[in-house]
């Protein structure tokens, strides 16, 4: 086992749905703690920027307009396994597919509005961290 970080966003759709606090509390259940945290309305820059990966796909704009539709909540979460066990948690990208009880089978109402994002490898975890928090906000848990 070994102690991770991994950044998660609860995205714009979540935020308007007032459930902030019931995912803040299914990863703590998970053993998952906050280690750092904050709102933010992304401009289209950072969107495109964090999504970057993407660039190519034919449903990045669409991604990015809904991503600066309202705003974010983005935090680091820190446990054993942390990458797998939030993205476990969240469920599959399309709300379709996620298994029942998982964040985005009860939230999300679409793939495109899927409730959350979660880092999907410890590398990319570090590379979106160090993209919305300076190394001094992220307290070790
Ligand atoms: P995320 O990065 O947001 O955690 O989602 P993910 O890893 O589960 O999925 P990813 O492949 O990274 O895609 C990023 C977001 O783009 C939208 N998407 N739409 N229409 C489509 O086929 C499609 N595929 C992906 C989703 O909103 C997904 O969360
Ligand atoms: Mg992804």
């Amino acid at each position: 086992m070994a102690l991770e970080r991994t950044l998660s966003i609860i995205k714009p759709d979540a935020v308007a749905k007032n459930v902030v606090g019931e995912i803040y509390s299914r990863f703590e259940k998970a053993g998952l703690k906050i280690a750092a945290s904050k709102m933010k309305h992304l401009s289209r820059r950072e969107a495109e920027g964090f999504y970057a990966v993407h660039r190519e796909r034919p449903f990045f704009n669409a991604l990015v307009e809904f991503m600066i539709s309202g705003p974010v909540v983005v935090q680091v979460l820190e446990g054993e396994n942390a990458v797998l066990k939030h993205r476990d948690i969240l469920g599959a990208t399309n709300p379709k597919d996620a298994a029942p009880g998982t964040i985005r089978a009860d939230f999300a109402d679409s793939i495109d509005a899927n409730a959350a994002h979660g880092s999907d490898s410890v590398e990319n975890a570090n590379i979106e961290i160090a993209y919305f928090f300076p190394a001094t906000d992220v307290y070790a848990r």
